[in-house]
């Protein structure tokens, strides 16, 4: 398929407006839409919340003028299902859209290729696959819950440049600067989930909530969503007043099956109490993952200490690491990033890749995917 510089540069308006939706349409992809007509821009929009309108209708509601025989850019393929909405490839139809140009095929069972055929079947000529990479980052979770039936997890953590992440006391604040703990609160907003444990509750007591506003995250006009807390607590020991169980999202607690303890007080404080599986006195981290991908997560962001973010990375279930590293030595004495002592030899070691870096005030924002055999 040969894609000219005008639809190149069509996709790309697309996919720029896909972005300024991440923060809002969970469990939804955030989807782009620009209609072309006579090479102009008749409309661009994204996805709004879930349950509110598709890109498409969106796009179609702000047109400024007659879309006959247009063109429709859409990062992801039209839906062709009555969801909470209408589908879209219907009101593409009966507006009558010539040509679609879609980057990504939708992975959801109940569309995947059925929307192209249908938009075929009304005589529409479809193209797909132009900036197709750079789409399918926009919603990489949702991708991956439709394609594994897991959640995209993504550690984020702080450390010293000689790889420490609190003093042996437990101290930690503050290891990064304000800009780097500012950015932290962007990779919140987009997050479905915020995944601890429950020594980071008790040592801490984080709120791990989002502090910015709407326009400081880019979303003017659209409400500030507060991600779920997700907190891992074998013997639930969490404080029935922590932080972290607030009021603003919902705070999910999993905990082994056998513990009665504590078990009614924090049932009280608000907090959903989830039992990991039948028989076990421990959590298992991938049904974890799993039971979360079946209450519609695409996104977790793991705010924890070395135990369970080591624990995740020797399971092989991390996605990314975004890490912060500060211009400061802490001393050997400190707690280092990662527990992953079992590596004796280098052909051990767990690989990764470098995918970005730039520095964020006085400290350096370092993305990396590990590569897994
Ligand atoms: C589109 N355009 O902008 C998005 C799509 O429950 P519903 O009706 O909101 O449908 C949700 C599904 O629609 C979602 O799982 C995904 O397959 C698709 N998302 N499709 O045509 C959009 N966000
Ligand atoms: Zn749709």
């Amino acid at each position: 398929m040969s894609f000219s510089t005008a639809d190149q540069k069509y996709m790309s308006l697309a996919i720029d407006t896909a972005r300024h939706a991440i923060n809002i349409t969970t469990p939804n992809p955030a989807v782009g839409c620009v209609i072309v007509v006579n090479d102009e821009v008749a409309a661009a929009a994204h996805t709004l919340p879930a349950g509110d309108l598709h890109a498409e209708a969106q796009a179609l509601l702000k047109v400024d003028r007659d879309v006959l025989g247009g063109t429709a850019y859409v990062t992801l393929e039209p839906c062709c299902h009555h969801g909470k909405t209408p589908p879209c490839t219907e009101a593409l139809i009966a507006a009558g859209i010539k040509r679609v140009v879609i980057a990504q095929l939708d992975p959801n069972p109940l569309v995947a290729g059925k929307g192209v055929d249908a938009l075929r079947a009304a005589g529409i000529d479809v193209e797909q696959g132009l900036l197709a990479d750079q789409a399918m980052e926009v919603n990489a979770g949702f991708f991956k819950r439709m394609q594994t039936g897991l959640p995209k997890v993504t550690i984020k953590a702080a450390m010293s440049m000689d790889g420490r992440t609190a003093m042996a006391s437990g101290e930690s604040k503050w290891i990064t600067g304000p800009d780097a703990r500012q950015d932290v609160q962007k990779l919140r907003a987009r997050s479905c989930v915020i995944l601890t444990g429950i020594d980071t509750v008790l040592a801490d007591d984080p709120s791990m909530t989002v502090r910015m506003s709407a326009s400081e995250l880019s979303q003017e006009g659209f409400v500030v969503r507060q991600p779920w807390r997700v907190i891992l607590d074998t013997h639930l020991r969490t404080p029935a007043n922590a932080k972290i169980i607030g009021e603003d999202s919902r705070c999910l607690i999993f905990h082994a099956q056998q513990v009665q303890e504590n078990l009614e007080v924090l049932q009280s404080s608000g907090a959903d109490l989830v039992t990991a599986l039948k028989g076990k006195d421990s959590i298992d981290l991938k049904s974890v993952l799993t039971s979360l991908a079946e209450r519609e997560i695409n996104e977790v962001l793991v705010e924890a200490g070395a135990t369970l973010t080591s624990a995740l990375l020797k399971q092989e279930l991390v996605d990314e690491i975004i890490l912060y590293i500060a211009p400061k030595l802490m001393g050997s004495q400190a707690r280092p990033l990662f527990d992953l002592s079992s590596i004796a030899s280098m052909q051990e070691a767990v690989e990764l890749e470098f995918t970005d870096f730039k520095q964020i005030g006085d400290d350096l924002k370092i993305r990396a995917i590990p590569k897994y055999s």
